[in-house]
């Protein structure tokens, strides 16, 4: 890392502004940003849902975005046995909390690719962390209780948006130029597009997602099939 010391002063000081100004130009609109908005369709049997939230909106690519990780750290709650919320969209190098607040223990783990993790057990009131270094979604599970399930999704990119049930996004402060779109489901394949962001402008997104079926069991961390007890 570079030693603050060996930088003069003017070069201090023109590091310091162009990191406030890179800070600043996230989520917001300036000089060279435009905004991309649109909304999100599902298709399911041949007929479009009511409920097209949890769709998860992203652009890659964008330059220029150093995002500040601690503002951008969040948390999994292992509440009611349940994890609160059950869709978490994490930019990468960012951290999870995921905090027991049941009386009874749980054993947060994920096998998942983009990250490997074992929790082990811990009480009421005790929490553990872990920062995601790749992308890609990570499916998040309990080794004690079968239906606490809950998915994460990291993405490369402060640029994202999670669709409520209207199916609206809307990504604001984006610097102008042409990038990859996503909008990934957890339910069938991701729409990938791409969207051109002018200076001042508002690029129109249409996306049209097919829901399929997915499996509604998972296996315990061994590899084993959840027993019977409760
Ligand atoms: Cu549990």
């Amino acid at each position: 890392m570079l030693s603050m010391k060996r930088l003069s002063q003017p070069a201090l000081i023109a590091a310091v502004v162009a990191a406030l100004s890179a800070t600043l130009s996230l989520g917001r609109a300036g000089p060279g940003t435009g905004s991309v908005q649109g909304i999100v369709t599902i298709d399911k049997d041949g007929s479009s849902k009511n409920d097209r939230s949890q769709t998860v909106v992203y652009l890659e690519g964008v330059p220029g975005s150093s995002p500040d990780l601690d503002k951008l750290r969040r948390s999994i709650r292992q509440r009611d046995q349940t994890f609160s919320p059950d869709l978490t969209v994490i930019v990468k190098g960012a951290t999870i909390d995921f905090p027991n607040e049941d009386k009874v223990f749980h054993n947060v783990f994920s096998l998942s690719e983009a990250a490997k993790f074992d929790l082990g057990l811990y009480k009421q009131g005790e929490s553990k962390s872990i920062t995601f270094r790749r992308t890609g979604v990570v499916d998040l599970y309990c080794n004690i209780h079968p239906e606490m399930v809950a998915k994460i999704v990291v993405v490369d990119t402060p640029f994202f948006a999670v669709t409520g049930a209207d199916g609206r996004f809307r990504l604001d402060g984006v610097p102008a130029g042409t990038y990859p779109v996503v909008a990934w489901q957890a339910r069938g394949a991701p729409y990938r597009g791409e969207v051109t962001v002018t200076p001042g402008g508002n690029a129109a997104l249409d996306i049209k997602l097919v829901e399929g079926q997915v499996s509604k069991t998972h296996l315990r961390k061994d590899g084993t099939p959840y027993g019977r007890y409760k």
